[in-house]
C-alpha cells in the first residue's frame, strides 16, 4: 500500500518544480463532464484518466469534512476479489458529515439512485428499493471510523458514491474492472 501513495507524491513533486505553473493544469474532472454523450453507457466505456491509474486488487478511499474522496478512479481485474477500505478521515459529527461507500452495477442512473438513498433515513441512506442496483457499500462512517468491503467485479464500469445527502453530487466515482 505504501508505494501507492508514494508515487503519486512524487509525480507531484516534479510537477510542481519542473511546471511550476499550476494553472495550466489540466482538471480531469471537467474533462470527463464534458466528454460524456448523450447515449447510455455501455459496460466497455472508455473511462478517460484510467490509463494513469495503477490496477490493483487491494484500494483505501478518505472521506473527508470537504465532502471529497481522495480516489475517483479505481481500476482492478475482473473476476477477483477487490477490498475496498473506506476510511472518514474528518472531524465532523457522523449526523452532519457521514460517509459511506456504495458501489453500483454497471449502468445504474446516479440520480434516481441518489434521491431513494436521501430518503433512506432509517437505514443509513442504503435504500431498500435499491439494492437491486448495489453491489456492495460499507456502513455509514462517523469521524475517525473505517469500514471493507469486498466485492468481486465482472468486466465492466461501477460507479461508486457516498449515499449520505447531498454528497453524491461530489463524492462519487468510478471503478474499471477489466
Ligand atoms: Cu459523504
Amino acid at each position: 500500500m505504501k508505494k501507492l501513495f508514494i508515487i503519486p507524491a512524487l509525480v507531484l513533486a516534479i510537477g510542481i518544480t519542473s511546471c511550476g505553473n499550476n494553472a495550466e493544469k489540466k482538471d480531469d474532472t471537467a474533462a470527463s463532464t464534458s466528454t460524456e454523450t448523450t447515449t447510455e453507457a455501455p459496460a466497455t466505456e472508455t473511462v478517460p484518466g484510467i490509463e494513469n491509474v495503477t490496477s490493483s486488487q487491494t484500494w483505501t478511499v478518505e472521506g473527508n469534512d470537504q465532502m471529497q474522496f481522495n480516489t475517483n478512479l479505481i481500476r482492478v481485474k475482473a473476476g477477483e476479489p477487490v477490498e475496498i477500505t473506506l476510511k472518514n478521515v474528518g472531524s465532523m459529527p457522523k449526523e452532519s458529515m457521514g460517509h459511506n461507500l456504495v458501489v453500483l452495477k454497471p449502468g445504474v442512473d446516479i440520480p434516481t439512485f441518489g434521491a431513494e438513498a436521501t430518503a433512506a433515513v432509517d437505514n443509513e441512506y442504503i435504500p431498500k428499493s435499491g439494492l437491486s442496483s448495489i453491489v456492495g457499500h460499507t456502513k455509514l462512517l462517523g469521524p475517525g471510523e473505517e469500514d471493507k468491503i469486498t466485492v468481486t467485479l465482472e468486466k465492466g464500469v461501477y460507479p461508486y458514491l457516498c449515499s449520505f445527502p447531498g454528497h453524491f453530487g461530489i463524492m462519487q466515482g468510478k471503478i474499471v474492472a477489466e
